[in-house]
């Protein structure tokens, strides 16, 4: 039986990291290698995609990687949310998931398909609440990593965000980071 999660760019992102980390935790949606390269066309540009490193999760819930990459990127769509991050964004989604400390890293991730949502106040979240300030974002890119703090001073950091322009998602937790719509 296949399940759609509503989980956010982010959330999803973890997921596949306990997934990678945890080849047991298979509680979700999976999708074809032709379907997911699909969907990964529009959350990134043709070249980033093409040189990338793509991973897809098999009915097992084991991660397999589809495509091996030279670029630094790593693409794939946990929970329906296609994205390609780069290194450093990668170790801040393990970071995060842990509940460890950011790296001391810029970080970058396209998004150009957008997300399915996500609490902009809890890290954690992973569906709507009345008090829990779920937001969700169009075609964006994201700049994340501790290295980002001084560039994320000049961006509205409020609970309640306008996803049509640039904000702060997490702001004040150590994984608050840059949403920056591109369309
Ligand atoms: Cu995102």
């Amino acid at each position: 039986m296949r399940r759609k999660l509503e989980l956010s760019c982010c959330a999803a992102l973890g997921l596949l990291a306990m997934a990678l980390a945890n080849p047991a935790h298979a509680d979700q949606a999976t999708i074809s290698d032709k379907k997911l390269m699909k969907l990964l066309n529009k959350a990134a540009p043709k070249n980033v995609l093409e040189h990338a490193t793509v991973m897809n999760m098999g009915a097992d819930g084991k991660m397999h990687a589809v495509q091996q990459g030279d670029n630094g990127f790593t693409c794939m769509d946990p929970g329906g949310s296609p994205m390609c991050a780069d290194k450093a964004a990668m170790e801040w989604v393990d970071a995060w998931q842990t509940h460890g400390p950011a790296p001391q890293k810029l970080g970058f991730i396209y998004m150009l398909k957008g997300d399915n949502g996500a609490s902009n106040t809890d890290p954690y979240a992973t569906k709507k609440t009345a008090d829990n300030n779920w937001i969700k974002t169009g075609s964006h890119v994201m700049i994340v990593g501790s290295d980002a703090k001084a560039m994320l001073e000049s961006y509205p950091r409020d609970a309640k965000a306008d996803p049509a322009k640039p904000y702060v998602m997490w702001a004040g937790t150590p994984y608050e980071h840059l949403m920056l719509p591109v369309k």
